[in-house]
């Protein structure tokens, strides 16, 4: 952060000194050690406060215009506001410059790489193929119906991965690009959803589609909801919302449909068996404008079910009403009839309550409370001195040797392919697949709601990075495809930001009487957000200079609430909380839930040809310990107690999945059996989920086929192409027969020296308490991939690093830059 010279200066005369007061204090007491040490830190500490005051003050002017910049702070007006006198005399004069920069990306187009997501030109012709070719029915290309056929999804189907390898390492033939599009066929006779597999994209004259499916295969009402019949729904609504007027005026603040309210269907799943479309629908109040997604924090107690299987709208009907958990009533009068009676139990939210939400703040920053000292000064910055240090061709990147594909579709999310580390291949697919939600309320409409986020989409038309929120301003943004449904169009977005992040921390430090030493955190960053309706998440991977990559998943947005009844006959005491969770607003509860992320972990430890060791943790006997290794029957008399830990290797030789368990503690490594290190041990990567969750609903659970990915933390299967991901987009629609769990890939197969892929589920609990409103900040759950006997040593020292040993004169330093402000273009 400080321009050479002082860096230099400051930190030459106080290593020396801090050098010869250590030495000649260390005979006598240890306590100046100590001491002296800190006198030290602090002078680094003031040097560092002054020099990144001044750089703050360039950057905060820097970034607006550089050369008024000068002008202002030479006239002493640097600071805006504040109590503390923020005199930059003490800068030297000099000319401010901006940083320079280089554009990361070359020219190479998307289309020209294996593994880049679909472009919007490639959707387009995908589009065009199946109009030419009769699989799409919509006149003008907009559904207006369900008995019309048309795209609902679209994504890059990848390679597969032999011909990608051949490809990659052997010289082998580029392999075509593909899509996979998921066609909702209402118009056929027996409607349902289709797969297939359109390509090879770039001639449209030689692209053939092949289905994956076969016809009937996956029942129509088993599909994802969409755009067409949401809008259907609303429709079939608005004349029982008309019955219920006076009924609604009256419990809810004398709103009215629609102006007032709106109506939320994505209570799941549709039904418990698969064919059955059984829609619950719940009222909420449109309080934050009129952005809906925000509005599931103010749903209504009053609910229902729509029956709407198959595409002809005209024989859907409403039944199982409820009005403050009172029901069910089979039909809308029945409700009202009821209603008009006098047995029931009523609520009537006060007058103007509806007022209060308008004006709620929510996630507007609240201007009636006072501003925090120094909160309208810039908080601390990181830039990049002398520009990028990675790399993008197409979505290739490259960074301190590490190199990776960028790739990933809507459905799925986000997916890194053959990710290489000092020129070995350690995974050859690492992607996010799926998340898990499962909802507990005691709601009407709402309980045992669950959602399989992928059959939504991941990466979604909302995600977009917002620059310098999600990202540094100097981060690189690169541009994935989706496909929009209702308006059967692609769409561009900004949705992934790549960068690198100074950790401001060691990485590895030492610190002797003879040797300082250590090196600066600096990782590169793939950060992808998504938004799935409510929920934002954020999907980090992070990859280090000593050869460890950390994949995150983090939440944010606005929880699912839930209709909080002052008098719920379940609650106990002061009714503020029940046995699904807290009351968090003026009539909201929170429903405990969950968030499990499900991953593909396709680990190549150096070629695809690898086995799965489980290391035992253990504690125990002595002679046991010993006993796991050799015939011994006596503990040698050196061992001070009787009991020690050790651990047991074991090699997995069949598929299977693995829960983290504290009380049985366990190390999952990816091992390549016949390549040793220099000191003969396996070379191998470690699997380390970082999950603060395990799934605890019982097997018998409906569910628990469909999300049977959640039931381990790691599982390891036989690599199949067939087997492409952890679950599939339509079971939880139909969870009696599920047919792409992953409990079916768990089939006793052999993994001893094979293809093996790590199927890595963590996640966390979510008990809501009132500091989930208006925002969830931000919760995380990832896992790590770490060298584990991979290497000699420890894989940094070819960096730069900073260390001082005395006596033989070995001084060096990270590299030094010029001072300038950071540079405000964006790539
Ligand atoms: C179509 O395929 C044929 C043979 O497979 C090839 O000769 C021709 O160049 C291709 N056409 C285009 C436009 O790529
Ligand atoms: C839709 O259902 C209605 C009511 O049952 C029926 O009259 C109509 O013929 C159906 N339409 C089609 C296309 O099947
Ligand atoms: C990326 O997407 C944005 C829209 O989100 C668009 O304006 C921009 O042109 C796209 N950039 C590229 C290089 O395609
Ligand atoms: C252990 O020792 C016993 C008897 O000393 C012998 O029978 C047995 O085979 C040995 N087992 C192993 C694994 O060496
Ligand atoms: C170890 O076990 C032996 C035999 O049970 C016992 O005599 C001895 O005290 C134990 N030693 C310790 C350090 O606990
Ligand atoms: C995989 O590795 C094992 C052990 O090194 C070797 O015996 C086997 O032939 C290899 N398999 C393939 C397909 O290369
Ligand atoms: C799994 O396969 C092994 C042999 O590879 C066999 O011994 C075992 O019985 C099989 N287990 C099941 C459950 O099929
Ligand atoms: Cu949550």
């Amino acid at each position: 952060m400080f321009d050479n010279p002082v860096f230099d200066e400051s930190d030459n005369n106080s290593n020396s000194s801090r050098k010869k007061h250590v030495k000649r204090e260390k005979q006598t007491t240890s306590k100046c050690f100590t001491f002296c040490s800190h006198l030290f830190v602090l002078l680094v500490f003031v040097v560092g406060l002054v020099g990144g005051i001044l750089i703050g003050i360039y950057a905060y002017h820097g970034s607006k215009d550089t050369t008024s910049c000068q002008n202002e702070y030479s006239q002493g007006t640097g600071a805006k506001t504040g109590t503390d006198n923020l005199t930059p005399t003490t800068a030297p004069q000099r000319n401010i410059v901006q940083c320079p920069n280089r554009n990361p990306k070359d020219d190479t187009t998307y289309e020209s790489t294996v593994f880049a997501p679909l472009t919007v030109n490639e959707m387009k012709m995908v589009s065009d193929i199946l109009w030419q070719k009769n699989y799409i029915t919509t006149v003008d290309r907009t559904p207006r119906s369900l008995k019309e056929s048309f795209i609902l999804y679209m994504y890059l189907l990848p390679p597969r991965k032999e011909d990608a390898i051949r490809y990659l390492y052997h010289n082998g033939m580029k392999p075509g690009r593909y899509a996979r599009v998921h066609i909702q066929r209402g118009a056929e006779q027996v409607p349902d959803i289709m797969e297939y597999k359109v390509g090879p994209l770039g001639s449209s004259s030689n692209a053939t589609v092949i289905p994956l499916t076969r016809p009937g295969e996956i029942h129509f009402n088993s599909r994802p909801y969409d755009g067409v019949e949401v809008t259907a729904l609303n429709h079939l609504l608005e004349c029982d919302m008309k019955a219920l007027e006076s009924l609604i005026r009256e419990s809810f603040d004398d709103a009215t449909f629609p102006d007032d309210l709106f109506i939320f269907f994505f209570n799941g799943p549709p039904g418990l068996k698969e064919g059955e479309r059984e829609t619950r629908f719940v009222l909420g109040f449109k309080g934050f404008r009129t952005i809906q997604d925000a509005d599931i924090i103010n749903l209504l107690p009053l609910s229902g079910t729509v029956h709407n299987p198959g595409t002809n709208s005209s024989e859907w009907y409403t039944h199982s009403y409820y009005y403050l958990n009172q029901g069910p009533y089979l039909t809308v009068s029945d409700l009202v009839a009821e209603y008009k009676g006098s047995t029931i139990r009523k609520v009537k939210l006060p007058a103007g309550y509806r007022n209060t939400l308008r004006k709620k703040p929510f996630s507007e920053r609240d201007h009636s409370l006072p501003l925090r000292e120094y909160a309208d000064r810039p908080g601390a910055r990181a830039y990049m001195p002398q520009g990028p240090r990675f790399s993008i061709s197409g979505t290739k990147i490259k960074w301190m040797d590490w190199s990776f594909h960028i790739s990933g579709g809507q459905l799925k999310g986000p997916a890194l392919f053959d990710i290489r580390f000092k020129g070995n291949r350690i995974a050859y697919e690492l992607a996010v697949n799926d998340i898990a939600l499962e909802y507990a309320t005691d709601s009407s409409a709402q309980n045992g709601i669950i959602y399989m986020d992928a059959t939504y989409g991941i990466m979604g038309g909302d995600a977009t990075i917002l620059r310098d929120i999600d990202c540094p301003s100097y981060a690189a943004v690169l541009n994935t495809s989706y496909w929009h449904s209702f308006s059967q169009k692609a769409f561009d977005m900004k949705s992934i930001c790549v960068f690198e992040e100074d950790g401001q921390e060691a990485l590895w430090r030492h610190f002797s009487t003879n040797f300082a030493g250590g090196m600066r955190n600096r990782h590169l960053v793939v950060r992808v957000p998504a938004v799935i309706g409510n929920y934002d998440y954020i999907f980090d991977f992070k990859f280090y200079i000593d050869g460890k990559l950390y994949t995150n998943a983090k939440a944010s947005g606005y929880i699912q609430a839930s209709f909080w009844d002052e008098h719920n006959p379940h609650a106990s005491g002061d009714k503020t909380r029940d046995a699904f969770g807290y009351r968090v607003s003026d009539y909201q509860t929170g429903p405990i839930h969950d968030h499990m992320f499900g991953f593909k972990v396709d680990m190549d430890v150096i070629d695809s040809n690898n086995s799965f060791e489980v290391v035992h943790w253990k504690a125990g006997d002595i002679l046991d310990a010993l006993r796991t290794q050799s015939n011994i029957t006596q503990v040698p008399p050196y061992f001070i107690y009787n009991q020690t830990r050790y651990v047991e290797y074991e090699t997995i030789r069949t598929e299977a999945g693995f829960r983290m368990n504290y009380d049985n503690q366990k190390l999952f490594v990816v091992v390549k059996e016949n390549m040793r290190n220099k000191w003969g041990v396996k070379r191998g990567y470690q699997i380390v989920p970082l999950s603060t969750a395990a799934q605890s609903l019982p097997e018998v659970h409906p569910a628990m086929k469909a999300l049977s990915f959640t039931k381990y933390h790691v599982t390891i299967t036989k690599r199949k192409e067939e087997e492409q991901y952890l679950s599939s987009i339509y079971d939880i629609n139909r969870m009696d027969n599920p047919k792409g769990y992953l409990d079916l890939m768990l089939d006793n197969e052999s993994i001893v020296n094979e293809d093996v892929v790590n199927w890595v589920t963590v996640g966390f609990l979510h008990v809501p308490t009132s500091e989930d409103l208006p925002m969830t900040v931000r919760v995380e759950s990832g896992f790590m991939l770490k060298p584990f006997n991979f290497f000699d040593t420890t894989a940094t020292f070819d960096m730069p690093q900073y260390s001082e040993s005395q006596g033989n004169n070995n001084v060096e330093y990270e590299p030094s830059f010029d001072s300038c402000v950071e540079s405000n273009i964006e790539y």
